[in-house]
């Protein structure tokens, strides 16, 4: 088994039980309706009940009359029936669904409906996932619709078939054999995603390349909308706010003049002619070194709202990324993002999202809440994450980081009331906004694994489950994947689970704890590198984030020092302020601490970072340990691999460790404690290393 399958492996159920009622409960299926998605949850369940009870489904019913499961959207549904349903329709929305068990002449029917074939495809896998995770479903009556709109796979993905921060092969498009040939992987993307309600992509990096607008990739890309389509996944492109002066002739590209707005609309309307529901654009303007609006002396609000009208009259929407921060700035960076975009809130027009990453400064192992969430109650947010792991080994190290996403989620931002988290600004619960969205950096590439590492499948189905629900729980989710991923055996569940929710926080630990962020090696950011001062621009270093000296370490973000603080509702940065309540988790980030300030445990400030590095490489340890003792639980090669991989980390964590605290000991000059191993290598050791085989090395 070498993953290709994902979370979709359909392993027969053990117990002849349970398969047996599972059977006696679905003797038949009937689909209703014959769209090509109805076709396609059909063949999902066929599929996936082979695999699972062990019974071929071939002969397919129009009506039922044994024991069913009936499935189709609203319309398509037998009059006799449909009086079931009508409380769960007024439930769910567009992508909803509804699946209830019901008794008609004395025979028993499942039946999975909805409003649209999208829904009942989501249903169906729902479904099947009740299934692969062994649940009863006699009692059948769930009602369940998706909580965000946009729900999106961003893919850094370059038209020369590299991955800007992929760590998976290479890009999965092949627009070289585009449009022509169709390689079973667009396929099964397409399945895994909508398994999991996934239903957009954007198929080119945000450092975009204009070339992905002409009329021969666009013929390609209507091949890929084509293939996704049935399945509910719509398709984007990163626009370069320049394409009018690269591709279009123009002499300018800007958005208040009239030529580069007529070049957009007639862009716009040549792409929908091809692709009719083409989702949109995403944008990275003004934003290390990418073209934009400002280069012309106009603002975001300008360049995001004249593409905004380009595929208006199609129903397409702008997602404009707020990554942003200026390279002559004084400010912090932490702050720019925030400075530059608040004033704009409610100048944007209706199908503009603004994106904003999980934290103020980049994907970092852990950082509190961006302060915009909330921030800007008339415009619509949407949240993105990093699914790959640009700053967590480079996907070596297994981290689930679905309780990183679900901290931020959770956080509240105390704009509106208390409780006003940054999951209800998202799911535009909390100042009424009916666009909403989530977009994920994604983990795919052309390993046969998908995401390089096993584990790392994981992180794109958390995603997935989140963008649906982004108030689910991390251990629901890791019990969901685990379950549909290996194992239903509590034996194996358990201990994975646990060591899958341990390890974020383990990482934080060999790497960043206490809210040291920005650490890492320059350029391909793959190791330790808390001496990087090598950078012009002072907010590329690492000695800029930590401001390590003899007093102590940490970023000064309180009123006496940049006031990122003031950037939060007022509680929360009241809570920041202080040393005192700010959580320990944020403290440097927050705060330049003295070397033997007390800590809540009683430690000193340097014993107890020391001692949370060694938590981290002992919580790896264990692990590794876990692991290697469920050896009869998992096949051979998806168990050597992950053990081998485990293995890195190991060795990365005490790497991270050593070099980090005797980076650290320069300023703090103070001993290592006790329980703390000693580092076997010198700073001048690690420092010395070099990577030239690390991805995304320049
Ligand atoms: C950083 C990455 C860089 C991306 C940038 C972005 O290092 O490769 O282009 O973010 O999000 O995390 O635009």
């Amino acid at each position: 088994n070498d993953g290709y399958k994902l979370w979709l492996q359909y392993r027969l159920i053990e117990g002849e039980g349970l398969r047996e009622s599972y059977r006696s409960n679905i003797q038949e299926l009937v689909p209703l309706g014959d769209s090509k998605t109805i076709e396609i949850a059909l063949n999902e369940l066929q599929v996936g009940l082979k695999g699972m009870l062990g019974q071929e489904y071939l002969s397919v019913e129009r009506e039922s009359i044994k024991n069913s499961l009936v499935f189709g959207r609203k319309e398509n549904l037998p009059q006799t029936i449909i009086g079931f349903f009508d409380k769960g329709y007024h439930q769910i929305n567009q992508e909803g669904f509804i699946i209830r068990s019901i008794t008609v002449k004395g025979k028993k029917q499942l039946v999975i409906t909805g409003k649209t074939d999208v829904g009942v495809l989501y249903g169906v896998h729902h479904f099947l996932r009740l299934l692969q995770t062994n649940q009863a479903i006699g009692k059948l009556n769930i009602v369940d619709s998706p909580k965000l709109k946009v729900r999106v796979l961003n893919h850094w993905d370059n038209l020369d078939r590299t991955v800007e921060r992929g760590y998976s092969g290479g890009s999965i498009w092949d627009w070289h054999r585009l449009p022509d040939f169709i390689d079973q992987r667009y396929i099964d993307y397409a399945r895994a995603n909508a398994s999991i309600g996934i239903n957009g992509t954007v198929l080119t990096n945000v450092n975009a390349n204009a070339l992905i607008l002409t009329p021969q990739y666009i013929e390609k890309v209507k091949v890929l909308a084509d293939v996704f389509r049935p399945y509910g996944i719509k398709v984007y492109l990163t626009a370069r706010f320049s394409a009018p002066i690269e591709i279009g002739g123009l002499k300018t590209a800007d958005p208040l003049d009239a030529e580069v707005i007529s070049w957009w609309k007639g862009k716009a309307a040549r792409i929908y002619a091809e692709i009719p529901d083409f989702g949109g654009f995403l944008v990275k303007a003004n934003s290390e070194g990418q073209p934009g609006p400002q280069n012309y002396g106009r603002n975001h609000v300008d360049g995001a709202n004249m593409l905004a009208d380009a595929v208006a009259p199609f129903g397409g929407i702008i997602m404009w990324r707020a990554f942003v921060y200026a390279e002559n700035s004084s400010d912090d960076r932490a702050k720019e993002a925030y400075s530059e975009f608040v004033p704009y809130d409610g100048q944007f027009k209706d199908n503009v999202l603004v994106q904003v990453k999980n934290g103020p400064i980049d994907f970092q192992p852990r950082e509190p809440f961006h302060p915009m969430f909330g921030a800007m109650p008339k415009t619509p947010l949407m949240i993105e994450f990093q699914i790959t792991q640009e700053y967590l080994g480079c996907s070596t190290h297994s981290v689930f980081l679905s309780t990183l996403f679900e901290e931020v989620l959770a956080s509240d931002t105390d704009r509106k009331c208390k409780g006003s988290t940054v999951a209800k600004v998202i799911d535009g619960s909390l100042s009424n906004k009916k666009l909403t969205g989530m977009a994920g950096v994604s983990n795919i590439g052309t390993d046969r694994n998908w995401t390089g590492n096993v584990f790392l499948q994981a992180n794109w189905y958390s995603f997935g489950r989140l963008a649906w629900n982004p108030y689910m729980k991390s251990a629901d989710i890791a019990d969901e994947w685990i379950r549909a991923t290996f194992s239903n055996d509590k034996a194996f569940v358990q201990p994975v689970k646990a060591f899958m929710l341990q390890s974020r926080e383990a990482t934080v630990n060999y790497m960043t704890p206490l809210g040291l962020h920005h650490i890492m090696a320059a350029g391909h950011h793959y190791g330790p590198g808390p001496w990087v001062d090598i950078f012009e621009r002072a907010e590329w270093n690492s000695v800029y984030f930590h401001k390590a000296d003899t007093l102590g370490v940490g970023f000064d973000r309180s009123t006496t020092g940049s006031n990122a603080v003031g950037q939060y509702a007022p509680e929360v940065a009241r809570m920041f302020n202080d040393i005192n309540t700010c959580p320990e988790e944020y403290l440097l980030w927050f705060h330049h601490v003295p070397w033997n300030y007390r800590l809540k445990n009683g430690q000193s400030l340097w014993n107890g970072m020391a001692l949370k590095y060694q938590e981290g490489v002992d919580t790896v340890a264990a692990m590794v340990k876990t692991w290697s003792s469920l050896e009869g639980y998992v096949d051979s090669q998806r168990f050597n691999e992950m053990n081998m991989l485990l293995d890195i980390q190991y060795k990365e964590a005490k790497w991270w460790r050593d070099s980090c605290l005797l980076y650290f000991q320069r300023f703090s000059k103070m001993e290592l404690p006790e329980g703390v191993e000693k580092p076997t290598r010198t700073l001048e050791y690690f420092q010395s290393l070099e990577f030239p085989f690390a991805p995304g090395h320049h």
